[in-house]
């Protein structure tokens, strides 16, 4: 898929620190790449109803985790997806009776035109499942060959074929639970909850993952090979397209909080299963809510970027109000974290419009060390927020010294680091 276009980013003196995120997995927090090479997944949309602020917090994470690492040298790969074929999308095609690929269609392009608007890096490689089907019926096969997959059968009322569906036989993975850590209980209930189905009849384990979908009625198939007209299941897609742009093995696999399992666990473990070990380090963003409850799709209480920029938000307001929030951190949408935002928006507008201010040589250090700890956005803000007062003060003393060039290093320091145009 054709990305959008990558923002200018400016080159700051020096070198940022070595960057450390937090890994779901181990609870610790680490230093993912090391150099000169820095591999990332972060998982794509399904494209409906898309770009709503969780999904925006989400991605300005990774776009945080991107510069910070450009920022200390390293070379990065970033690749990424859209699961333009899966349940929730046909679904949603079928309900208001548009055409499925339109619909990804029409909403891939808003997401773009979204992410452009509040200076989001692009990955490198994005690719649809529809453009990946081939690959992923080859990976199938090669789990189903090892012995890490098998067939159950489709029942009499979908046509019933021997060929059947293919799962993931999670007992076959002796490393199955090591992304998410969690128990049994906990993990039946979130598969239920997150596409996945524990009740499906045949299954040698509930949790067992689908890999291949045969052909359903009214449904889009594609050849399947060996494996018989269908679909790609979800995680295996994941699987297939971090690995043919990244490799067998990469640094960072991320994605908002509600991927850890069993989006994140069973894609990992389909990544062992085809030899490598899938993302090393699992970051993960918290979830942005409304009223009380995660913005989501299903539940339609949603606040979608383009909605605000047609009401004439500017962009890096909405940018400023996900930076306010530390990217792990579950948080609210709300009219205040935007007029807040706004407000501060303004105020380092006033203060960077001139050509003098206070010397300016610790906001850059300081906004590195923030973000390179853990993309701690919130404490970047501040140490912005601090000069910017600074500013004010100065500008209302008589005679006061100004550094000339100062709101210009702050400038570009917010650009490069945070996505903060002024
Ligand atoms: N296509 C799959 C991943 S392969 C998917 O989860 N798509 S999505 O459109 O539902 O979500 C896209 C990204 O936004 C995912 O990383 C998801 O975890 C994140 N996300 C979804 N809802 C929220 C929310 N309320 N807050 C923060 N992040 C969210
Ligand atoms: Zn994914």
């Amino acid at each position: 898929m054709l990305t959008w276009p990558p923002p200018q980013i400016p080159q700051l003196p020096g070198r940022g620190e070595q960057v450390r995120v937090h890994d779901s997995s181990t609870g610790r927090t680490v230093v993912a790449a090391s150099g000169p090479r820095a591999t990332l997944y972060a998982c794509g949309i399904t494209p409906y109803d898309a770009t709503h602020l969780g999904h925006a917090a989400t991605y300005v994470a990774f776009d945080l985790l991107v510069r910070a690492w450009r920022d200390a040298g390293l070379t990065v790969r970033y690749a990424s997806n859209v699961t333009d074929v899966d349940d929730p999308l046909l679904e949603r095609a079928q309900a208001t009776g548009v055409d499925w690929q339109e619909l990804a269609r029409d909403q891939v392009a808003l997401f773009t035109e979204d992410m452009t608007a509040l200076g989001v890096v692009p990955p490198d490689s994005w690719r649809g499942v529809v453009e990946s089907v081939g690959d992923v019926v080859a990976a199938v096969e090669r789990l189903l060959t090892a012995g890490l997959a098998y067939r159950v059968p489709t029942p009499e009322a979908d046509g019933g074929t021997e060929l059947g569906d293919v799962y993931a036989d999670v007992a076959a993975d002796p490393r199955f639970g090591s992304v998410a850590g969690l128990d049994d209980a906990t993990m039946r209930a979130l598969s239920a909850e997150r596409g996945g189905d524990p009740e499906r009849p045949g299954k040698r384990h509930p949790l067992d993952p689908l890999l291949w979908r045969r052909e359903r009625h009214g449904e889009p198939a594609w050849d399947g090979g060996s494996l018989g007209r269908g679909r790609p299941g979800w995680h295996i897609e994941c699987t297939v397209i971090a690995r043919d742009a990244l490799g067998e093995s990469f640094d960072v696999e991320g994605g908002g909080s509600d991927l850890l399992f069993p989006h994140h666990e069973m894609s990992t473990s389909h990544a062992r299963g085809l030899g490598g070990h899938g993302g090393a380090v699992h970051v993960h963003a918290g979830m942005v809510g409304l009223h009380g409850e995660k913005m989501s799709k299903s539940r339609g209480n949603l606040v979608l970027v383009s909605a605000l920029r047609a009401q004439g938000v500017d962009p890096m307001a909405v940018r400023l109000a996900v930076l306010a929030h530390h990217y792990r951190s579950d948080w609210e949408w709300t009219d205040e974290v935007l007029s807040e935002a706004q407000a501060r928006l303004e105020r380092w507008r006033r203060a960077l419009s001139g050509n003098g201010g206070p010397d300016a040589t610790g906001v850059l250090a300081g906004v590195r060390a923030a973000v390179a700890d853990d993309l701690d956005a919130p404490r970047a803000l501040a140490v912005v927020d601090a000069w910017v007062e600074q500013a004010f003060v100065l500008a209302a003393q008589p005679g006061a010294v100004l550094v000339e060039g100062a709101p210009g290093v702050v400038a570009r320091t917010i650009d490069a680091l945070l996505g903060v145009r002024m």
